[in-house]
This record gives structure tokens, C-alpha cells and sequence, in this order.
């Protein structure tokens, strides 16, 4: 099976990638647009990408939009995370706006929503989320966008390995939840879009 992978974001491709090549899946990087994300949810941000990279390509695209929903910010910067503030100054943004802020009020969050679109129209969509807190100062280099900054029992994901992420991680479960559902779709139950 070929699916065209639906994003523009490198630390997402190589997820992606990773993700979806144990379940027998060929992720194929085009050349495609990028949409306007005009959606109000990550759902519906998911499905406007995954839509039009299938139009674009004919193969079934698989997207995610994702984010990080931080409490002390009432859930911001959400489906705004990745224009949040300019280009390398995000994860800095978010601890100056939580600079003081005691560990008990930390607490965050990220979402990922897959969508995946077949030419003929069908879709599966599948969301995960992961909970910890937002970390001090940033630390670790693996990973991308908030990694370094997003913290389970002591580490930030940046400091993890790319399984131990992956075992935990927003985009981890979203895909778990594909996979069982692509699985029954392929089976023959059908959702139509
Ligand atoms: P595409 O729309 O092309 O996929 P994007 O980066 O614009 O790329 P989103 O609109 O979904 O993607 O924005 C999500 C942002 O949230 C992303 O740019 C990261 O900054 C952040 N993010 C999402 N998943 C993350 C993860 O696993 N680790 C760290 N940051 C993440």
C-alpha cells in the first residue's frame, strides 16, 4: 500500500515514516501545496490537509494536525501551535509566558489528529493526546518543535529515545488508533466521508 504523506513539517515525515512502515504502509514524500488550515479543530485541520494531498496525488493521503495545549495558558497555543511566534522562538514563548509558574500549574498537553483520505472518498480519522508539564528550561536535542520542553516523569520528550516517544507520545497513540481502524477498514467496514 502507498500512501503520500500529508505534511510539510521534517520532524513530522520522519514520525510519519516511522510510524507507518511497520504496518506494511509505503509513505511516499510529493510535491504538494499546503493548504490553508481554515478549520476551528485539529480534526478538521487533519481533514482539509489529508483532502487535498489525495486530490493532488490520487493515492491516499494521510495528514495530522497536531499541537500543545498548555492549562496556565487556557490550552494555547492549541491548533495555533505552529504559528504561535516566529520560527525558532516558540518553546522560548511559551516558557517566558510561564516564567514563575510553580510545577503544579504546568501541567500541558499535546493532540495529534490523524486523518487519512482515499481517492474514492473514505476517511479514518484517529486522535491521541499525551499529558505532562512544561518544563523550566528546555532541554535535549531529539525530536522537534516542543520536544524539549515537554516533560513525563522527569524528561523531556527531546531527552527520550525516538521508541520511547513514539510509545507515548500524541502522534504514537493517533497512530495506534489508525492502524486498528485501517485494519477494519480494509477488512471491509467502510466509513464514508
Ligand atoms: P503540516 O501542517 O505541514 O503538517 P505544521 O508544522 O504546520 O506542518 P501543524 O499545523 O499540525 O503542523 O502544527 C503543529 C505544531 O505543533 C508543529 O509545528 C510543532 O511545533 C508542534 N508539534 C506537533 N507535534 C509535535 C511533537 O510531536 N513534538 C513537538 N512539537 C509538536
Amino acid at each position: 500500500m502507498k500512501f503520500v504523506i500529508a505534511t510539510h513539517n521534517k520532524g513530522k515525515v520522519v514520525e510519519f515514516k516511522r510510524l507507518l512502515e511497520p504496518m506494511g504502509i509505503e509513505a511516499v514524500m510529493m510535491d504538494l501545496s499546503e493548504p490553508e488550515e481554515t478549520g476551528t479543530t485539529f480534526e478538521e485541520n487533519a481533514f482539509i490537509k489529508a483532502k487535498t494531498a489525495c486530490e493532488e496525488t490520487g493515492l491516499p493521503a494521510v495528514a495530522d494536525d497536531s499541537g500543545l495545549c498548555v492549562d496556565y495558558l487556557d490550552g494555547a497555543p492549541g491548533i495555533y501551535s505552529a504559528r504561535f511566534a516566529q520560527p525558532g522562538k516558540r518553546r522560548m514563548t511559551v516558557l517566558e509566558k510561564l516564567k514563575g509558574v510553580p510545577e503544579a500549574q504546568r501541567g500541558a498537553h499535546f493532540v495529534s489528529a490523524v486523518c487519512c483520505v482515499f481517492p474514492n472518498g473514505d476517511r479514518i480519522d484517529a486522535l491521541g493526546k499525551c499529558f505532562g508539564t512544561i518544563a523550566f528550561e528546555s532541554r535535549g536535542e531529539n525530536g522537534f518543535g516542543y520536544d524539549s520542553i515537554f516533560e513525563q516523569e522527569g524528561r523531556t520528550f527531546g531527552e527520550m529515545s525516538n521508541e520511547e516517544k513514539d510509545a507515548r507520545s500524541h502522534r504514537g497513540f493517533a497512530f495506534q488508533e489508525f492502524e486498528k481502524k485501517l485494519k477494519e477498514y480494509l477488512a471491509g467496514h467502510i466509513e464514508k466521508a
